[in-house]
């Protein structure tokens, strides 16, 4: 059962504390595993990839065959039937207009002191990008990772996906081709990771890696953290749904269980200022359960993390959302505007009940890689700004050097840094001969 949580309860903040620390996700010490995986690739480059890849996915690869051809790609590509073509090409024009939105202005100013600044921003060189195999193997997911770099002008995209007994999913090559990715590798797990951020013969490293995986990609990544960026360790998927009366129950308790059939681990909320209504929407979320082909996953996470939270009233909701900071916020109000003010911390949110969180997973615009297990409240999901970085520069005038250079060498002399001091003092010496 779901737990069932009403502000007016005097045990309420307790049991809401309990909710916020419930422990969803086991993660499996992987690390020592990881540790020697990444030290055979870096000391023995494709040998270990080819190695590691029969024996994890039942794969006999050679150098020449660890990447896909373009013929192969196309062939694959080819399979993909025209509606599903059509879906991706919809999803992935979407994804690239909204991203394009997000490219930073260089600046560039000059200040009371005659200094002329600003930063300039630029891609990174070369990024990689995973995707799991098996279940959480999502085409829409190699478009959220791989649109935003080719927006950010990166360019070279090579991606890893693991093809398991050589098995590929047409749909995330055709995702790939599409968003611009000019490498495919037949690789995955901790050697894969290792493999981009160290390089081997056949597969040169890249500067930064992103994507999903299992715990031993979760844990590559955090060992090459620095050799190469990364983006974010995602957890289990989180919906928190607030809603007034004015909505099918039906519709609410659909969009809980979209999150939950992700993961065992999940986790839907539902806020309501309606007892009445929350009882509904649990009793639709028990009505569809046994219909879908996940219902076992579903069902678990529903289970097991799933919360109704009767509120007072919608401010009160609101409140109660920013201490959750939800990966995912749907605002199901008469106004959904007039709550949004109130919400600082969220992954992304959705306004009003023609706004299912799906249509964010896929076709909306925005990133569905999104900050979990509460991050929120200081991380931000996927962007252009993940691919590019800022360059500062500085030019200073001679009035300018003789108008802030001395508090430099001051603060030099303070450091105990003679040159630092002293290649301050030798320009404005020189611009003292002048006078
Ligand atoms: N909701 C997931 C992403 C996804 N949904 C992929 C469907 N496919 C991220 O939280
Ligand atoms: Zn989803």
């Amino acid at each position: 059962m779901p737990v069932f949580l009403s502000t007016t309860e005097a045990d309420f903040e307790a049991r809401f504390a309990a909710l916020l620390s419930m422990k969803r996700e086991e993660s499996a010490d992987v690390d020592d595993t990881v540790r020697a995986i990444i030290d055979d690739v870096r000391a023995r480059g494709d040998a270990a990839v080819i190695e590691l890849t029969a024996k994890f996915d039942r794969l006999e690869l050679t150098p020449e065959t660890l990447a896909f051809s373009d013929d192969e790609i196309e062939a694959e590509c080819a399979r993909v039937p025209p509606e599903e073509r059509q879906a991706l090409e919809i999803a992935a024009d979407r994804i690239r207009s909204y991203h394009a939105h997000q490219f930073p202005e260089d600046e560039q100013w000059s200040d009371a002191a005659g200094a002329t600044l600003g930063w300039r921003w630029t891609p990174v060189a070369a990024a990689g990008l995973y995707v799991p195999g098996g279940l959480a193997s999502y085409p829409s997911s190699m478009l959220m990772n791989a649109v935003p770099a080719q927006v950010a002008g990166v360019p070279r995209l090579a991606m890893c996906a693991p093809t398991p007994d050589g098995q590929v999913n047409p749909l995330v090559l055709l995702a790939a081709k599409l968003s611009g990715v000019g490498e495919v590798y037949r690789i995955g797990g901790a050697q894969a990771i290792a493999a981009m951020a160290y390089g081997t013969e056949s597969i040169p490293g890249v500067d930064k890696i992103t994507g999903p995986g299992n715990a031993f990609v979760a844990a590559a990544k955090r060992r090459v953290f620095g050799r190469v960026g990364i983006d974010m360790i995602a957890g289990p998927s989180e919906i928190l749904v607030i809603a007034d009366k004015h909505n099918e129950p039906d519709w609410v308790a659909l969009d809980l269980l979209s999150q939950a059939e992700h993961d065992e681990s999940a986790q839907s909320i539902l806020i309501t200022d309606d007892a009445a209504f929350g009882q509904a929407v649990a009793d639709a979320v028990e009505a569809r359960l046994p219909t879908l082909a996940r219902r076992a996953i579903a069902g678990a996470s529903w289970r097991d993390f799933g919360a109704v939270i009767v509120v007072r009233d919608l401010a009160e909701a609101a409140a109660l959302s920013d201490r959750v900071a939800p990966e995912h916020l749907e605002i199901c109000t008469e106004d959904p505007e007039a709550l949004l003010p109130e919400i600082t911390h969220a992954g992304a949110i959705f306004l009003g009940q023609w706004t299912p969180e799906a249509i964010g997973d896929y076709v909306g615009g925005p990133n569905h890689v999104l900050p979990t297990a509460r991050s929120a409240r200081f991380s931000s999901g996927l962007s252009v700004l993940d691919f590019v970085k800022r360059t500062t520069v500085a030019q200073m005038t001679p009035q300018a050097l003789r108008a802030i250079g001395p508090a430099a060498e001051t603060l030099a002399q303070s450091e105990s840094l003679q040159a630092h001091g002293l290649s301050v003092r030798a320009r404005l010496d020189r611009l003292n001969e002048g006078v």
